[in-house]
């Protein structure tokens, strides 16, 4: 028995699932999840000694690769100074001051702990900045497990095949309205029936959690024209996308400015961050500046933050997303034309470090139902030869790809090695 073996056995009488989040328990693709003992740039190593080029990248945090000298000494000497005060920083108006450097529509921040409280606050802001109820999401996007988003999701939830959660309210389910993702006209028509119930549209701009989606041309565009005729708030869930696909995420990518967008996992370097932020005259709506409540006694926290501002002033350096981007078209155009050789249909995804691969013969892969018709079996003997031959992508076809500023050439050819070996077993 491996010690990974023997550690999932010991937790899953402990703890449910043997794991603290689903869909790292490898349960949709079979076997037994790598319990990691530590990691450094492009890799991750586990309890028995395997070291794998990783492409998680903890779902999307470690842009910088693991271990990164600068964050590693930000944690270190911010948790010298203490973990944790209840009380504002001054780091916290850097950090601020940064991401409304950067990100084009955010003129005020709020920090929170996780993405899921970031959304859960956005939408607790659009509903009371409106006096509404009801709010727009897509099938297959995920945006953390408040129990309003907890309908058609993506993700765990779509990955186990239960997207509108048990213990859901049925009165919260109903003010969730959901329609496919990338089908303008459906919004249209929903909006000039009910436009002025909806308090929000809330999007992954990119979707990462049904695969990588991309939007089609003037999708966003459209959700904002439709909003803003109908006094909806347009909410970017960038928790995902943000500091990832672009600086800017993925509005500064499409150039469409929401309302309010959610951010998290970059900002946070690895630790755990969440933030919200948009409009000045919405944000100040938030307590204590207005009524709308939202609190949190980790929030701001100076480790997490620390981490987040030396994880950003690395990826503010001058090429880094060109380079990171390259990396990442290299390693999806090696995908592919390997695939292609191989016989393997396929259709594949990529926006900035961001990449998606689905196993199908259909011509594109634009929504959730274009998603789960995709071959399963086919991704599972993918998931699992590419880990026999060393290489640790998601366990799940429903989850994006992410690269760091750790996969140099090396590591990419490595990779696609692999790859080459794997394709014409699947
Ligand atoms: N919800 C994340 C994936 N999109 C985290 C999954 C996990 O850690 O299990």
């Amino acid at each position: 028995m491996t010690r990974s073996e023997d550690l999932f056995n010991q937790a899953q009488t402990m703890i449910p699932g043997g794991v603290n989040s689903p869909v790292r328990a490898f349960k949709s693709v079979g076997g037994t999840p790598r319990f990691i003992q530590s990691a450094k740039g492009a890799t991750i190593t586990d309890v028995d000694g395997n070291t794998y080029l990783d492409y998680v990248g903890s779902w999307g945090p470690m842009i910088v690769g693991h271990t990164h000298p600068d964050v590693v000494e930000a944690i270190r000497s911010a948790a010298g100074r203490g973990s944790s005060y209840g009380a504002p920083t001054e780091a916290e108006i850097t950090l601020a001051q940064k991401i409304i450097e950067v990100v084009p529509s955010v003129e005020m921040v709020r920090l929170v702990n996780s993405g899921t409280e970031a959304t859960m606050s956005a939408l607790r802001l659009a509903r009371g900045a409106t006096g509404r109820d009801a709010i727009l999401k897509f099938e297959g996007c995920y945006h953390g497990h408040a129990d309003s988003l907890l309908v058609a999701a993506g993700s765990g939830a779509a990955t186990f095949g239960v997207p509108s959660s048990p213990g859901v309210p049925e009165a919260t389910a109903k003010d969730t309205l959901t329609l496919p993702f990338n089908d303008l006209e459906a919004v249209e028509k929903l909006f000039s029936k009910q436009g002025s119930e909806i308090a929000a549209i809330i999007v992954e701009p990119v979707a990462g959690n049904m695969g990588c989606i991309l939007p089609k041309p003037g999708y966003l565009q459209g959700l904002r024209r439709i909003c803003s005729k109908h006094g909806a708030i347009l909410i970017f869930d960038e928790v995902m996308t943000g500091f990832r696909v672009a600086l800017g995420g993925a509005q500064a990518v499409y150039d469409v400015q929401p309302d309010l967008i959610t951010l998290g996992k970059v900002i946070g370097g690895g630790l755990p961050v969440g933030a919200y932020g948009g409009r000045k005259d919405l944000m100040e709506q938030i307590s204590p500046a207005g009524p709308i409540y939202q609190a949190g006694t980790l929030s701001g926290n100076p480790l997490a933050t620390a981490a987040g501002l030396a994880t950003l002033n690395l990826i503010c350096e001058p090429g880094f997303y060109d380079r990171v981007g390259a990396a990442t078209k290299r390693l999806v155009d090696g995908f592919s034309s390997i695939f292609t050789k191989a016989g393997v249909a396929h259709v594949c995804a990529q926006q900035g470090t961001m990449f998606g691969l689905f196993f199908t013969d259909q011509n594109s892969v634009d929504n959730f139902a274009h998603s789960a018709a995709c071959d399963g079996k086919r991704f599972n003997r993918w998931f699992h030869g590419m880990l026999d031959a060393g290489v640790y992508l998601a366990p799940s076809a429903f989850e994006a790809g992410f690269v760091s500023g750790a996969h140099d050439e090396t590591v990419i050819d490595k990779t696609l090695e692999a790859a080459e070996k794997v394709a014409g077993k699947i």
